[in-house]
């Protein structure tokens, strides 16, 4: 099957978004809208994978909402909503928890990572989320994935989960007309730019995250402008010059992660950025940075912050969107639930 271009993903409501979310994912998701039909969504199931507040949870889902208006997510274009709105992942997901074999869940790095040591103490759902997050996908029949870098492992499971269902179903998708057998296509990332990894402003070998505890490590997209200024004049960094070359920048991880910044957010690349400030000392390259960041995430702080002041409107949002995502999505899984030999209820 010729599948049609189609872009999904989604970012979790676990706190406010971050320069990292922004310049990893949402600068693509923004420019692909101009070439694609596009699903963006707020994956709140995802969230409760870990313990979450419900009153905090139900303001974050708006306020990434929010934010991704802000930055530039058009509701009209664009099929904006919240995942737990459309059962469609919930139901794909326990198919692909039948289809994804323990080994491959064993391998997948970030569930190491937050479950710690506590491992026996995790939740189910913390490690089945690979699987939720193929069905995100795969319920749209999504070709194109644009996430940060730290996301290439499950893109990576979800395309094993797409391979697997179509040969274990191999006979009975071809009786329902799929010639060539292909009833999920295998979906790319898209991990393209000078920031697919943008790391902690305190610790130049640690993810930017929202769960990090230090404020300080992070810029979210919910910071006023002098509060930006002052997480670039503290951010780590070392005492030499910024080199000219970008190899210059190896076993500089601080350095290198400020100048991919300015490169993301100049829309240029890290050459670009060493060439204009290469010889300048962190003294005269954090200035120019604090103010390159205020201007282009202080509009977004402001829009965001005036987009909240009316939660019904977000909510009618989410609402129509997800009506649009049940109608691509619940055809899908009709189909799925014949495949597999499920009987499905009248429509
Ligand atoms: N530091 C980052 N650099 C580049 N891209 C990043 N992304 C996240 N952090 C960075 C990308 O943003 C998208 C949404 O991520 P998410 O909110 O679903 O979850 P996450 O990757 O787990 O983000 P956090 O901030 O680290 O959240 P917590 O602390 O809750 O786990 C994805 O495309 C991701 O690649």
């Amino acid at each position: 099957m010729k599948f049609k271009e189609r872009v999904f993903s989604g970012m979790q409501p676990t706190g406010s978004l971050h320069l990292g979310n922004y310049l990893g994912a949402m600068l693509k998701w923004i420019d692909l809208q101009k070439t694609h039909e596009c699903i963006y969504c707020v994956v709140d199931l995802h969230a409760i994978t870990v313990w979450q507040d419900p009153g905090e949870l139900r303001n974050a889902i708006r306020q990434v909402t929010a934010a991704y208006i802000a930055a530039g997510l058009d509701p009209e274009k664009s099929i904006l909503f919240n995942q737990s709105q459309v059962s469609a992942h919930a139901e794909l997901a326990w198919v692909f928890n039948c289809v994804a074999r323990l080994g491959w869940l064993n391998r997948m790095t970030q569930f190491k990572e937050k479950a710690g040591k506590d491992r026996e103490n995790a939740s189910v759902g913390l490690y089945a989320y690979p699987n939720l997050m193929a069905a995100d996908i795969l319920a749209y029949r999504a070709t194109h994935v644009p996430v940060g870098d730290d996301q290439k492992q499950h893109l990576e499971l979800a395309r094993d989960i797409a391979q697997k269902f179509n040969n274990d179903f191999a006979d009975s998708i071809r009786a329902a007309g799929y010639e060539d057998g292909q009833f999920f296509p295998q979906p790319e990332p898209v991990i393209v730019g000078p920031a697919t990894r943008v790391m902690s402003l305190r610790d130049g070998s640690r993810k930017m995250s929202k769960s990090e505890p230090s404020d300080l490590s992070r810029i979210n997209l919910t910071d006023d402008d002098d509060t930006i200024a002052k997480k670039i004049r503290k951010a780590k960094t070392d005492t030499e010059a910024l080199p000219s070359e970008i190899e210059g920048l190896a076993g500089r991880a601080e350095a290198d992660n400020l100048v991919g910044i300015y490169a993301a957010l100049a829309g240029s690349q890290k050459a670009d950025v060493l060439s204009e400030f290469g010889g300048r000392q962190f003294s005269e390259f954090k200035p120019a940075l604090a103010d390159l960041c205020v201007s282009r995430l202080g509009p977004i702080a402001h829009e965001a912050r005036r987009l909240m002041a009316d939660p019904a409107e977000i909510d009618r949002v989410l609402v129509d969107g997800a009506n649009r995502a049940r109608g691509i999505a619940e055809p899908i899984l009709g189909e799925v639930k014949d495949v597999i030999g499920l009987i499905r209820a009248p429509s």
